[in-house]
């Protein structure tokens, strides 16, 4: 049988599933296998899809599936955290397009629960991204309720970030944080079949006119409304997302979000295998963690002085 990188190249569901489980599982050897398939990847279009609870993201990268399968393109889903979670592409209650997907081979839905773990959302959503883009996925879509760090995140993970809205109650423009105009590339404003989606459209492109202006040539984000669940404004969403991939090609942009994406993505296995390792030494110098900061917290122990002499470990020497 071909070793299980050789399968996950090939674009086995099984083999790319299993190694998703070890990862998770932080099973040996896995991330040496995550190794061997890091010269293979770089090929994935990431979109990343992140809003407030409930606005029909699920529904809309549903929609987005069907669109590029049309298309003949494989697409890979990360839906993080899901509170309504996708079964097999589509979503509960969905069932005969639930079907259609389950069985399509072209298309590989995973769900991630990682809020909590030691290493955060970022990278075991990079490690399943990572995967799908050695499996040969032309889209690879991540799914992420939009609150705090997250959406950060996001912006540091995907090609081009799409912020779906819903139509606001109310007269709460203040609904639109501030933090999300600058992470979207493309604007949805969903649930348009529901009043108060154009005051809402209005408000949103008011805001964005009111941003600076940044140096040339700088994009536009396009704000466009969609009815998720009867598919209406699919196509032009999906002409949004290749219009903004496009911009990025043709402006070297994709290079320097490569380049930042990769830099954030570095810095975080650094992180976390450097603080894996730090706690293990102090473990093995100091027992227990828990002790250590009990000493620190009663001031018998210098939080200071045990960070930086574990630091002055790695500090390159001066030459003389
Ligand atoms: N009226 C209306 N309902 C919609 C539309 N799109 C989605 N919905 C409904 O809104 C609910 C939430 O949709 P989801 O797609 O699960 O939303 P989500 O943003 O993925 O939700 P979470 O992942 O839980 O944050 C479902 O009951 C959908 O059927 C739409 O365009 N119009
Ligand atoms: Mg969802």
């Amino acid at each position: 049988m071909p070793d299980l990188v050789d399968r996950i190249l090939q674009g086995d569901v099984r083999a790319a599933s299993q190694l998703m489980r070890d990862l998770d599982d932080q099973i040996a050897g896995a991330v040496e296998e995550l190794s061997k398939l890091f010269p293979k990847t770089g090929r994935a279009y990431v979109v990343g899809v992140t809003g407030s609870p409930g606005t029909g993201k699920s529904t809309l990268t549903d929609r987005l599936i069907a669109h590029y399968r049309a298309g003949k393109k494989s697409v890979g889903v990360v839906a993080v955290d899901p509170t309504s979670p996708f079964t097999g592409g589509a979503i509960l209650g969905d069932r005969i397009r639930m079907q259609s997907h389950a069985t399509d081979e072209g298309v590989f839905i995973r769900s991630l629960a990682t809020r909590g773990n030691l290493g955060g959302l970022s990278r075991a959503t990079g490690d399943v991204i990572r995967v799908l883009d050695a499996m040969g996925k032309d889209v690879v879509i991540v799914e992420t309720v939009g609150v705090g760090q997250d959406e950060v995140d996001i912006a540091h993970t995907a090609h081009t970030v799409l912020v779906v809205l819903a139509p606001a109650m109310g007269d709460d423009v203040q609904a639109i944080k501030a933090g999300i105009l600058e992470i979207a590339d493309v604007f949805v404003i969903n649930k348009s079949d529901r009043e108060g989606a154009d005051r809402t459209a209005k408000d949103l492109r008011s805001m964005l006119e009111l941003r600076p202006k940044s140096a040339a040539p700088a994009w536009e984000p396009p704000v466009i409304k969609t009815v998720a669940t009867e598919g209406k404004g699919t196509q032009e969403l999906a002409r949004a997302l290749d219009q903004h991939r496009a911009h990025l090609e043709s402006h070297g942009e994709k290079a320097a979000r490569e380049q930042q994406r990769t830099r954030s993505e570095f810095l975080g296995l650094l992180r976390d295998r450097l603080l894996a390792a730090a706690v293990a030494r102090l473990q093995s110098e100091h027992g227990s963690l828990d002790e250590l900061v009990r000493q620190i917290a009663e001031r018998r122990a210098d939080p200071y002085r045990l960070a930086d002499l574990l630091a002055s470990r790695l500090t390159p020497k001066e030459r003389k």
